[in-house]
């Protein structure tokens, strides 16, 4: 398959996946604009309602509700049948600020990318999706098995590894993952590794203990190498809606996150979310999931994105 093939493969998918917020956004809408011409406030309330109920999220919904009223207010709005492009640019606006692919300098050797994020949300999958997308570009890239939480953690991305070619640093199951992280650095620094990327634990974001081991594992890191982790990539998933970005929020209170990953894309109703989590984070995202195949991971493309979610 060609680069353009697996492209328009990928494009697929994401709308497939986003088929369901499609759904719940765009439909509605434009069923509301069909049986109405012109917009009043009773529109405008409905319109509203739909976003609110969407995962949007308030504050969003607000300022775009906003925007509209104003356009609507200046005679620059006036046929409902119009709201359909002036939303899809108002939201394109509002993902293409914070589309800022992830780009390794290849003079940061290795280039540190530590992964953050709650418990099943996709953490060590993506890892591996990155991985392999990494390999793709002829680097040579190393992952660290620092949740070692749970014994199975530690086998999943053993399995990920050997099936992409990476080498995986392991410690036994309850080792310190600052250790981990440690020795996998140290051996990345050895073998000239392009990429070293470490997985962590992720149990609930409100138990402390988990915050503070991450804190170290970012300490232990930046003192070892000056400037890394080179990203603290926060893994959300799409699926839990508004949870998403308060995850975000707590992550970001803890620790520098310089980069999200958007996960489960596919077949949730709530990937409105992203809007809202773009809005308000200020993060970039970096990568959107669709599915739990090596492949189905793609840079973020805000362009892609409001086509897949507003055009049939
Ligand atoms: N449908 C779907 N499933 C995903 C996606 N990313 C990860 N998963 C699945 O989510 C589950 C948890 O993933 P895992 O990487 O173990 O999460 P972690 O606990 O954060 O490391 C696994 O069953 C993955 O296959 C995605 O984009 N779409
Ligand atoms: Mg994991």
């Amino acid at each position: 398959m060609s680069k353009e093939e697996k492209k328009g493969g990928f494009f697929k998918r994401l709308k497939a996946g986003l088929a369901k917020t499609h759904q719940a956004v765009t439909r509605k809408i434009d069923e509301l604009a069909l049986g109405k011409r012109e917009i009043d406030e009773e529109f405008l309330n409905s319109i509203e309602e739909i976003l609110i109920t969407s995962d949007l999220g308030v504050a969003t919904v607000d300022k775009l509700m906003e925007s509209i009223r104003w356009k609507v207010g200046r005679k620059e709005l006036s046929d409902t049948d119009k709201l359909h492009d002036v939303l899809k640019n108002e939201i394109y606006s509002i993902l293409a600020a914070r589309e800022q692919p992830l780009h390794i300098k290849p003079a940061t050797k290795p280039f540190v990318i530590l992964t953050v994020g709650v418990n099943g949300t996709g953490k060590t999958t993506t890892i591996a999706k990155i991985a392999h997308i990494f390999k793709d570009q002829g680097l040579n890239v190393m992952l660290a098995a620092a949740d070692t939480f749970r014994a199975a953690a530690i086998e999943q991305l053993e399995i990920w590894g050997d099936r992409i070619g990476c080498k995986v640093i392991k410690h036994q199951h309850g080792a310190d993952p600052s250790a981990v992280a440690f020795d996998a650095l140290k051996s990345a620094r050895a073998k000239d590794v392009d990429v070293l990327i470490i997985d962590t634990a992720g149990r609930l974001h409100t138990k402390a203990p988990l915050m503070e081991e991450i804190k170290k594992v970012n300490r232990t890191i930046s003192k070892q190498m000056e400037g890394a982790p080179h990203e603290t990539l926060l893994v959300l998933d799409a699926t839990t809606g508004q949870n998403a970005i308060s995850q975000a929020t707590l992550f970001s209170e803890t620790i520098d996150i310089t980069g999200i990953a958007l996960t489960k894309l596919d077949g949730t109703a709530k990937g409105g979310v992203i809007v809202g989590l773009t809005d308000t984070m200020q993060l970039p995202v970096r990568f959107v999931g669709v599915g739990e195949k090596i492949d189905d991971l793609r840079e973020f493309n805000a362009r892609d994105f409001v086509e897949a979610l507003f055009e049939d």
